[in-house]
């Protein structure tokens, strides 16, 4: 009796501790369970591990969220909440055993975990109530709560109540002796129960969470977009090569690349969503409903969008065909003089629903350019990832410095007063798109047989136009490829040159020259602070 009594307050051991872990991994799911169906109940992006992993990629330094952006590509994000995760798979378990010696310490530090997870909430960007830390809060309650009753079971002495069974299972040997004191089948009752209440939530939140957004996803499907007062000409047909392996002239939306912080795309009812104009120098600060932008006179234009962080080679890169007001007009509606004009703002600065900010120059925006607020994308309305209801485009700068998507406000200001998003974390304040090429076939270390190969891709520098492509095989002449016709100059252009292939390696290389006559350099650079540059080259093998 003595030596229970020991075993009991004094060191557990390993059953109790690996049930302690149990039951530390149970809090941990219950609480993730709880706190993604308030989140339902809240907005998505009050999730803790939404919020947690938003405030992580806003902390991350530059150079760690390229090499992510780079080696996981569109899946940074999943990449990213997986890793949080997995420490909440690590910190359960210890928390449980830990909980086994000091029940409250355990406890606490699943609270503990909770207010990390609702500051982050509540310092979002795009929070605007302390609602937004009411999933973690509630969600640790329970979990620590759990945790608490869980243990309570691993560590309560009721000698006088050990039961016939007890002594019967402990007589048959079978597993941790039940004179060790602690009640077993209240601990199987109660770790089964969280269990399947944690489950039951879980498929609750599920479904709850499938029906949101419905009214963003109806205020969607009833959009109809006017045929355009300015309509694009037609794509010509000699602007798409029949190759096979080259990039479609026409980037079909659903293999339209994504790059943005959001790890939930908002859902925005474009009934509800309104755009604010204002600022510096803005005569007639302006606030229009989606309704208002529909009924303007619109634009259709194809333009090639490029990301900052699009490496030699890279697939950040894409063209569409885009219908929007034209940005300017709206501007010059406001009363808004370009600089060049005597306007006081050389910075526009859109803000997204989300919290990003990005700074275009007011200049570029107003230079008669097709600059506009795009509605539509190839023949539908934007899709939710690519800036529903509204997003911002400009041929010639890169997205990061143009072309916000979920956009609701526009400010008129200068560079010297603010700095936005990826400005803070060290990118250009002004940006244009690089002159680039990129061979999309042969890929590299293919196996193409000898004779005619052809090698083909695209080229781009748009608002400039592409006049040129050459390609390099090993060390030989440049020589001049096949262009494809040009649809626009802020469009990206297709081009092919057959080569007469023989038997062994070879290192293929391209480059473009825009119709300033510059030719695209061969010095490497990053991609930070304002865009990759460099030839791009391809290693294949002639068989
Ligand atoms: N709200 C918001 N808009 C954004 C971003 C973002 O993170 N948030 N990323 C920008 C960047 S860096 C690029 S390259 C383009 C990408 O647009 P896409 O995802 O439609 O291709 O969106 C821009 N607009
Ligand atoms: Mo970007």
């Amino acid at each position: 009796m003595r030596d229970e009594e020991k075993d009991q307050r004094g060191r557990p051991g390993w059953p109790r501790l690996a049930l302690g872990a149990l039951s530390g991994v149970l809090a941990g799911i219950a609480s993730l369970a709880v706190a993604e169906l308030v989140a339902t109940a809240v907005r998505p992006q009050s999730s803790p591990v939404i919020a947690v992993g938003g405030a992580s990629i806003d902390a991350t330094p530059a150079a760690v969220k390229d090499w992510a952006i780079r080696h996981f590509g569109t899946d940074d994000k999943l990449v990213l909440q997986l890793g949080i995760l997995a420490m909440l798979a690590v910190l359960a378990p210890v928390l449980g055993t830990l909980a086994v010696r000091f029940r409250r310490v355990g406890a606490a530090g699943v609270l503990f975990l909770g207010a990390v997870g609702a500051a982050a909430a509540v310092s979002r960007p795009d929070s605007t109530s302390f609602t937004d830390a009411l999933p973690s809060v509630v969600g640790a309650v329970a979990g620590a709560l759990l945790l608490y009753v869980l243990v309570g079971r691993l560590t309560a002495v009721r000698r006088p109540a050990a039961s016939a069974s007890d002594l019967a299972a402990e007589a048959a040997g079978d597993g941790v002796p039940a004179s060790a004191g602690w009640n077993r089948r209240g601990f199987v009752l109660a770790a089964a129960s969280a269990a399947a209440a944690s489950a039951a939530v879980g498929a609750v939140g599920r479904s709850l969470n499938a029906s949101r957004g419905q009214g963003a996803i109806a205020s969607r499907n009833k959009v109809v977009l006017p045929s355009p007062g300015s309509p694009a000409q037609p794509v010509p047909k000699r602007a798409g090569l029949r190759v096979p392996g080259i990039s479609p002239f026409v980037t079909p939306n659903a293999d339209f690349y994504r790059v943005d912080t959001a790890l939930v795309a908002p859902k925005v009812d474009a009934t509800a969503w309104r755009l604010r104009i204002h600022g510096k120098g803005v005569q007639r600060p302006g606030t229009y409903s989606f309704d208002d932008l529909l009924h303007r006179e619109l634009i259709e234009r194809d333009i090639t969008l490029t990301c900052v962080s699009n490496e030699v080679g890279g697939s950040y890169v894409g063209n569409a065909r885009w219908i929007g007001v034209r940005l300017a007009d709206l501007l010059a509606e406001c009363g808004v003089k370009p600089p060049s004009r005597g306007g006081p703002a050389d910075q526009l600065v859109s803000r997204s629903v989300d919290g990003m900010t990005i700074g275009s120059p007011v200049e570029d925006v107003m230079d008669g350019r097709d600059a506009m607020l795009a509605l539509g994308m190839n023949g539908a309305p934007l899709p939710f990832d690519h800036g529903f209801p509204v997003r911002m485009v400009v041929p010639g700068l890169y997205g990061f410095v143009s072309a916000c998507k979920w956009i609701e406000d526009v400010e008129l200001t200068t560079f010297d007063s603010y700095d936005p998003y990826w400005v803070k974390r060290g990118w250009a304040r002004r940006a244009p798109i690089k002159t680039a090429s990129r061979i999309d076939t042969p890929q590299p270390f293919a196996r193409p047989k000898a004779g005619t190969v052809m090698i083909a891709g695209v080229a781009w520098a748009q608002h400039r136009g592409i006049d040129k492509v050459e390609v390099r095989i090993d060390d030989g002449l440049w020589q001049e490829a096949d262009l494809a016709a040009e649809d626009t100059r802020d469009t990206w252009r297709q081009w092919s040159l057959p080569w007469q292939a023989a038997t062994g390696g070879h290192t293929l290389t391209v480059r473009a020259t825009d119709r300033t006559g510059a030719v695209q350099t061969d010095k490497r650079t990053r991609t930070n602070p304002d865009g990759a540059s460099g030839w791009h080259s391809v290693v294949v093998t002639v068989d």
